[in-house]
């Protein structure tokens, strides 16, 4: 598995933090630099591949014991450095586009549910039906009323779709994820299933489901799937940390986490791009190249490989 991103753990690792801020004043900034979804079939886009370099703003990457020169990252078992482009993977199945949706006040009215039971409600989290608060309604999306609409509509209904989060750990951490689904949720860390919220139960998107995750370093691999049983549609998740290994143990370690101040990945952020996970949702890529499907559907080609400085 490839990645586009390293998520460099720990206090040395402030430039982490500063890619994914940067990322998303880009993003709202400049939106033309998103993939145009009317141009992936025929390849034609030119995707910026910010992620691969730089993280720590010298122009050196760092992964465990491999040190990359500018405009490389670390291969996938962490032997080589390698430079490598994308460009759009074609789609061979639904190209379902990412819209906010629309908030919709009994969203996250209970507020945060963390793991053993610890119920938080405020403006934040939520705390009521009768305001359009709390994290499902900010950060909320599914797919497109119909193609190039602002925001979203029901569709898909009765299939699951969603992103895969990639996460490039230098040291072992922990991290929050939060999440809600009109009407399911599932989350899953390097393929075993973390927390699922089944049925058409309305608990599902107005609690913000709250999970810890203790990750050793290395790749991982999460992926986070919504799913609509009909009628209007929402999933949102976010990703916060890293945070010191062993820190979040208990529902009040989790509270006390700066969640807010630490979020590195957001279904908001996929706004204006494809979901690169789904039942029906195929994407194909040349020989010799890998899909890549953490955050926007690419392929990933290695076009040179050198050793570890
Ligand atoms: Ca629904």
């Amino acid at each position: 598995m490839r990645t586009r991103c390293l998520f460099l753990v720990g206090l040395l690792a402030p430039g982490c933090l500063d890619y994914h801020m940067n990322s998303e004043k880009e993003l709202e900034s400049a939106p033309e630099e998103r993939i145009d979804l009317d141009n992936i079939e025929d390849g034609t886009v030119n995707f910026d591949d910010t992620g691969t370099t730089d993280e720590s703003g010298d122009g050196e990457v760092f992964v465990g014991s491999c040190d990359c020169p500018e405009s490389y990252t670390v291969s996938d078992d962490g032997g080589s450095c390698v430079r490598t482009e994308t460009f759009p993977a074609t789609p061979r199945g639904e190209v379902v586009e990412v819209c906010p949706i629309e908030p919709f006040r009994t969203y996250g009215a209970y507020g945060a549910m963390y793991p053993d039971g610890t119920n938080v409600k405020n403006e934040y989290w939520g705390q009521n039906d009768s305001d359009l608060h709390g994290r499902l309604n900010e950060v909320g999306v599914w797919g497109c009323e119909y193609p190039g609409a602002s925001t979203a509509g029901h569709d898909p209904i009765d299939t699951w779709i969603g992103f895969t989060v990639c996460l490039d750990v230098e040291e072992p951490g922990d991290y929050l994820v939060g999440f809600a689904g009109d009407n399911r949720v599932r989350l899953s860390v390097d393929g075993e299933r973390l927390h699922e919220q089944t049925g058409e139960d309305m608990h599902n998107f107005k609690y913000w489901w709250m999970e810890s995750m203790a990750l050793d370093a290395g790749n991982h691999r999460i992926d986070i799937e919504g799913y609509n049983a009909g009628s209007i549609a929402a999933f949102g998740a976010e990703v916060a940390g890293p945070f010191e290994s062993g820190s979040l143990q208990t529902d009040e370690d989790m509270i006390a986490a700066d969640y807010e101040g630490n979020i590195m990945w957001s279904t908001a952020d996929a706004v204006g791009s494809a979901f690169p996970l789904g039942e029906t949702t195929r994407w194909t890529c040349p020989d010799g190249t890998t899909f890549q499907g953490c955050d926007v559907p690419v392929c990933e080609e290695v076009v040179e490989e050198i050793p570890c400085r």
